[in-house]
């Protein structure tokens, strides 16, 4: 009887696609009204003889046709499981993304690198505006008032414009970061020891000088604060700043209005044979201003001139990026020039510290 329609039923679990093909397979033979439940009923209207040889030939059947169905399950199972891992493979020996293309402009990376000294040493970065007043660029920085940085022809002065209380204000581009300074000094209370980075405005371009340019300038303050602080402070700085471990410092006198006694600082250097090299090479190169701040200068910015005393010192970021790494032409700095970007640049996640190194 059965041999038609178990190779039928056979080649309908073979041919089944998916899951539910299978199981519509399944239901149609062995589901409560499939065909061999259906033959099954029929048993009881046989003679006791040939109900059991057909009983027992319809359960060998019955058998035969589940585990073909088990078997074809797992077969379907095992397609699945293989297409989807063919699906989702991915290649773990790609890099995780492509480096990027952007660099890091060298005035940022100094920024960072100095930011990253003096984070050691317990400073903390100051901000303010570019656009300031006259009281906090010049006035409380002791400039008197014929003094030819507050000229027209250095500072960028605004057009006129009167302030909230009515009162006309003259308005400026900082000429210096010493602005930033003094607002700390109005506004909080000593000790303190902050650094000041940004952009900087004076009215002048030639070679060495554009009309926009970036200064740091520092700030400490506190009852017993002296010269050997601002020493010891500039030649660690110097030192870790250019990488050389006995690079000598020269303080020699100086004037600015805002400090006293003030003074220069030098790095030794060489310049045989047309090139620099930094080191105790016995000739000198200036780096820097420095002083202890003018009693003035504490008083204009309502701290106390005979309980506390501090130092401060200022650079050009421009002049020591270009020290340090080799850029010959200042105005470059500011031509937005791709190219020059991709060769003096730095990449994004080298981020300068003192632990890591400032630069890889
Ligand atoms: C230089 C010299 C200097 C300062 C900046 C300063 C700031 C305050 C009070 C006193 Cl609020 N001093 N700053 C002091 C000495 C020198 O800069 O050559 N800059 C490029």
């Amino acid at each position: 009887m059965s041999d038609a329609l178990k190779n039928e039923l056979l080649s309908q679990v073979e041919a089944a696609a998916d899951l539910a093909a299978l199981e519509e397979v399944r239901v149609t033979a062995l589901g409560k009204k499939g065909r061999i439940t259906g033959l099954m009923k029929e048993l009881g209207g046989l003679s006791p003889d040939e109900r059991r040889e057909r009983g027992q030939a319809l359960n060998v059947l019955k058998d035969e046709i589940a585990s073909a169905i088990d078997a074809r399950k797992a077969e379907l199972a095992r397609a699945h499981l293989e297409a989807r891992l063919e699906a989702e493979r991915i290649d773990v020996t790609l890099p995780v993304r492509p480096e990027a293309e952007g660099r890091i402009h060298p005035i940022s990376q100094t920024i960072d690198e100095m930011v990253a000294i003096f984070a050691e040493m317990g400073f903390t970065v100051a901000e303010g505006p570019d656009v300031e007043d006259d009281f906090h660029n010049f006035t409380a920085l002791n400039f008197p008032p014929g003094h030819p940085a507050r000229d027209m022809h250095d500072t960028f002065y605004l057009p006129d414009a009167p302030s909230e209380n009515g009162a006309d204000k003259k308005m400026l581009l900082r000429t210096h970061t010493s602005p930033v300074q003094v607002r700390t000094m109005l506004n909080k209370k000593p000790p303190i020891r902050i650094i000041a980075p940004g952009r900087t405005y004076r009215s002048d371009y030639d070679m060495t000088h554009t009309p926009m340019f970036h200064q740091i300038e520092g700030l400490v303050i506190d009852e017993a604060t002296n010269m050997g602080h601002l020493k010891g402070c500039l030649i660690e700085f110097c030192r870790a700043f250019f990488d050389v471990d006995d690079l000598p410092l020269r303080f020699r006198p100086s004037f600015f209005p805002f400090t006293e006694p003030s003074a220069e600082v030098d790095i030794g250097c060489s310049r045989k044979g047309g090139e620099l090299k930094l080191g105790n090479h016995g000739d000198w190169l200036e780096i820097l201003g420095c002083g202890m701040v003018h009693p003035n200068v504490l008083e204009a910015c309502g701290i106390d001139s005979t309980r506390y005393q501090g130092f401060a010192f200022g650079m050009g970021i421009e002049r020591v990026a270009m020290l340090k790494y080799g850029i010959p032409d200042l105005r470059t700095f500011f031509e937005a020039d791709l190219r020059w970007l991709k060769h003096y640049g730095f990449v994004p996640l080298d981020v300068p510290s003192m632990a890591q190194g400032l630069t890889r």
